[in-house]
């Protein structure tokens, strides 16, 4: 079984989750930098004014922003062919509408890329990794008002016209897919998709079709701007999807578990087909949900096709009509597999569900797929000889790297790289913590603030250099 020759071996970062100096070089402040440290038992908080002697992880990070040479030095020694970046949007409109871009933010994402393609890695790089401006919150109201839409299409611009020689290959958003309005799980996502408190919106249903509607027509108007801007560019949108199995042959299952797998597709299609969908539309209309889609709105769909699908995988879940009281719930609604062993998180380990969430997209869409996310979060025990033995993440990648090759060489998906998840600790998106690490790479950096941040590779950092030096054959 091979995978093409130039298979885009590597990994996944967020600029918010590694990259510290929150407020050096005039950055201004993200939402992602007013969200408390948090634990797997206590939820993050959100501020949205830094509050004395509280901890905010992304202060921090790992100080990415200052060793972002020898960490990418590191990556390099992997063999990494890409390296998927967010630019913060604060480092470059620091509250979102300033008059002209900060030259420093500017400044570093050059650096950061020359960094890169000196080593061979090339940059994909996402626009939107849940860095929106805290500036266009309290002036704008975020994705509720149009207003965003342009802001953030202003800042495209400036970074596609700036580094357009250096990148070719752009995300529009990460995980936009998380706002659906008919579930019931995205506090904390509608918070870092958004910066909204998800239990002072007053109008859940509206606003989160508003919110989503908006961030997908962001999304096409991006498509198009930054195919005008550079007609070499390949752009794609990144979703976080978990595919739902039935918990039963019972119809009602069966039928449940085909809604709850494709409950947030709206956006994909949206993007893929160029119309935003009319089911969506008729499901909002049932809800007593207003969204009308203009004429100029229509052909912005028609004119920003995707390029590519990026796909974050983590796990599956479960489909159960009547769900019993003892049932455990899942991240994203159902239930947990009790087939499944599971991280330390919590999350189910399921390999075969990546072989068939790449099958059900390609089938779908035929569009050539990426994985940008999938990783193992765990608890890493430093061993006397100061190295991480994590052979349990070896295993966990191993056998997702089988599935894949499986989707690809047997079923003939077109999935042109694989982008792990965190190729160095850094900060847990959900839960703040730094005791949830996915890297290769230790960094000495601990929840209580303690640590040196220097930067040890674990043995997964072995097996992933044999891995790329085979392109995936051992
Ligand atoms: C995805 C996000 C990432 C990342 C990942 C793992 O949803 O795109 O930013 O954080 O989840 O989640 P966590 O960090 O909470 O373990």
């Amino acid at each position: 079984m091979k995978l093409d020759k130039n298979f885009l071996w590597g990994g996944s970062i967020a600029a918010h989750q590694l990259e510290g100096a929150y407020n050096e070089d005039e950055k201004g402040l993200s939402v992602m930098d007013t969200v408390t440290g948090g634990t797997y038992e206590t939820p993050r908080t959100i501020t949205t004014e830094i509050q004395p002697d509280v901890f905010y992880p992304s202060h921090e990070g790992i100080d990415f922003y200052h060793r972002y040479k020898e960490d990418i030095a590191l990556f390099a020694g992997m063999g990494f062919k890409a390296l998927r970046i967010s630019i913060d949007w604060t480092r470059i409109y620091p509250n979102g509408d300033d008059e002209k871009p900060n030259e420093k933010g500017i400044a570093f994402y050059h650096s950061l890329l020359d960094e890169l393609i000196k080593h061979d890695i090339e940059p994909i790089v996402t626009l939107f990794h849940f860095e929106l401006p805290v500036g266009i919150l309290k002036k704008y109201n975020s994705w509720l008002n149009r207003e965003t839409i342009d802001l953030y299409l202003r800042f495209v611009e400036t970074v596609v016209s700036e580094y357009k020689g250096k990148v070719k290959r752009w995300v529009t958003f990460n995980e936009m897919n998380h706002l659906d309005p008919t579930t019931d799980v995205s506090a904390l996502f509608t918070y870092m998709l958004a910066g909204v408190e998800y239990s002072k919106i007053k109008n859940k249903e509206q606003d989160l079709a508003v919110i989503g509607y908006n961030m997908t027509l962001a999304s096409v108007k991006a498509v198009k701007l930054i195919h005008d801007l550079d007609i070499e560019s390949q752009v794609g949108c990144v979703f976080g999807l978990t595919p739902s199995y039935p918990k039963s042959c019972k119809p009602e299952d069966v039928m449940l578990s085909f809604k709850d797998t494709i409950r947030d597709f709206y956006q994909i299609d949206a993007m893929t087909y160029g119309k935003f969908p009319k089911y969506k539309l008729h499901e909002y209309e049932r809800m007593g949900v207003h969204l009308e889609v203009s004429k100029e709105d229509e052909q912005a769909f028609k004119e920003g096709i995707i390029d590519f699908i990026g796909l974050n995988y983590y796990m599956s879940q479960v489909s159960c009509a009547t769900v019993a009281d003892d049932e455990q719930a899942s991240l994203f609604g159902g239930i947990v597999n009790p087939y499944l062993e599971k991280s330390d998180w919590g999350w189910t380990v399921d390999p075969k569900g990546l072989r068939y969430l790449l099958n059900f997209m390609y089938r779908k869409y035929q569009k050539p797929i990426i994985i940008c996310e999938n990783g193992l979060g765990a608890v890493d025990e430093v061993g006397e000889d100061g190295i991480v033995h994590d052979d349990y993440r070896i295993d966990y990648l191993n056998k997702h790297l089988t599935q894949l090759k499986k989707a690809v060489v047997e079923d003939g998906v077109e999935c042109f790289g694989y982008l792990m998840w965190g190729p160095i600790d850094l900060v847990s998106a959900t839960t703040g913590e730094m005791k949830k690490r996915y890297g290769f790479i230790y960094v000495d950096k601990h929840d209580d603030g303690t640590g040196d941040l220097s930067r040890t590779p674990k043995d997964s950092y072995y097996w992933y250099k044999k891995t790329i030096a085979e392109n995936g054959e051992n």
